[in-house]
């Protein structure tokens, strides 16, 4: 059981080290959303709310997650005797939607148990890893060969799998570039993040000759049913990303045939409990399932890295360490990798198994609401 006492919502400034470019913008002086929940006894847990500062890869932005939080989310935890895995359904009463605001009050929760039962957050949530398969997520580059050069330089240094990100005119020639480069043996996939449609088939059907691992969300963000018809046109496996935002939505992926490995996002599917849920369906069904990431700080990455130690976590996640998106990261120690790609889990360290650098937190920060 855990009380929180109180909620902090802060903003930091953080700058990537270099600017992400998906189909749908671009990413790179990053707001982010940090929360410190306290419980009675002065237990203090952080985490991550995964949203953007704009809404291009799902209708939250931070500012949306912020008022959703303060107005009607922290309310329902805070002062409110619960288990966290009560928080879930706590905060899907009544409440339609703002998934990202509703993890990052849940994941929180989930941080705070564990440190009260003194277990890792990897021990608490069912995680059996103690590291976890990085692979690398490289954003739209230029031209192929400067994608070339990110994904050689990747794979030099221990990743186990490139993602390389797509578009209309941004795919079939860098992505032949790429396994052309690194060879047949090297697992490579492309996400699209929603940039095509169905009438695109033939186009994404040509990517059938790379023998990537997945192809990641092509279609709609919010669609299944188009996705299931692709799927029959493709021998690639199409891997759903966006479209996955609760359990029923995994479920019928599996009814219609949508796709065959889901991205699991935390933040995504509205905390651990769902992800847990959709984690042990797949399983059930023999889909494999990997963590993806949303660019986040140290604290976000904890959370992610610890449930990417549940045992159905079978392709490297997008965990990649700490120096790849910071000069500094606002944890101790940073997140690393080692040259095989594995990210070590702290399962010896009660709760997320890093500190948080709060002296480094509050010269970043523009803005604290302390709830109560
Ligand atoms: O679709 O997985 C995605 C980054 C921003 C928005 C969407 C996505 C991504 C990534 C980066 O792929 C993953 C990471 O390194 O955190
Ligand atoms: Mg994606």
């Amino acid at each position: 059981m855990i009380r929180v006492a109180e909620i902090a919502l802060r903003e930091i400034r953080l700058s990537l080290k270099e600017p992400f470019r998906i189909s749908s913008g671009v990413m790179s002086d990053r707001r982010i959303l940090l929360l410190e929940l306290r419980d009675a006894d002065g237990s203090l847990a952080w985490s991550e709310c995964v949203a953007f500062q704009e809404p291009i890869y799902s209708g939250e932005t931070i500012d949306t997650a912020w008022l959703a939080i303060t107005s009607w989310l922290a309310p329902r935890v805070i002062g409110v005797v619960q288990t966290p895995q009560d928080v879930h359904a706590a905060l899907a009463h009544e409440i339609r939607g703002h998934h990202m605001a509703k993890a990052a009050v849940e994941m929180g929760c989930w941080a705070l148990a564990a440190l009260r039962d003194g277990k890792s957050l990897a021990e608490m949530l069912g995680g059996t890893r103690d590291r976890v398969v990085t692979g690398i997520s490289l954003g739209i580059q230029a031209n192929p060969a400067a994608l070339v050069t990110r994904a050689t330089d990747a794979l030099a240094v221990g990743y186990r799998k490139i993602k390389v990100k797509i578009m209309p005119g941004k795919d079939v020639e860098y992505v032949a570039a790429v396994r052309e480069a690194l060879g047949p043996g090297i697992s490579i996939m492309a996400d699209a993040n929603s940039a095509y449609k169905l009438s695109d088939a033939d186009q994404l059907a040509k990517l059938d000759a790379f023998n990537l691992i997945m192809i990641e969300q092509p279609l709609g963000d919010d669609d299944l049913v188009r996705h299931a018809v692709l799927q029959r046109k493709m021998r690639t496996p199409i891997c759903l990303d966006e479209s996955i935002t609760s359990l029923d939505r995994a479920e019928d992926m599996l009814a219609l045939g949508s796709g065959r490995i889901v991205n699991i996002k935390p933040g995504r599917v509205g905390g651990f409990t769902a992800s847990k849920a959709i984690h042990d369906l797949c399983e059930k069904n023999n889909v494999p399932v990997w963590c993806g990431g949303m660019l986040e700080s140290g604290i976000g990455r904890a959370h992610n890295v610890a449930l990417a130690s549940l045992p159905n976590f079978k392709l490297p996640g997008d965990l990649s360490p700490s120096a790849r998106y910071w000069e500094r990261d606002i944890v101790t120690p940073e997140w690393t990798m080692d040259a095989d790609g594995m990210v070590r889990v702290p399962r010896d360290c009660p709760g997320i198994g890093v500190t948080v650098d709060v002296d480094r937190v509050d010269d970043l920060t523009v803005r604290r609401q302390v709830l109560k």
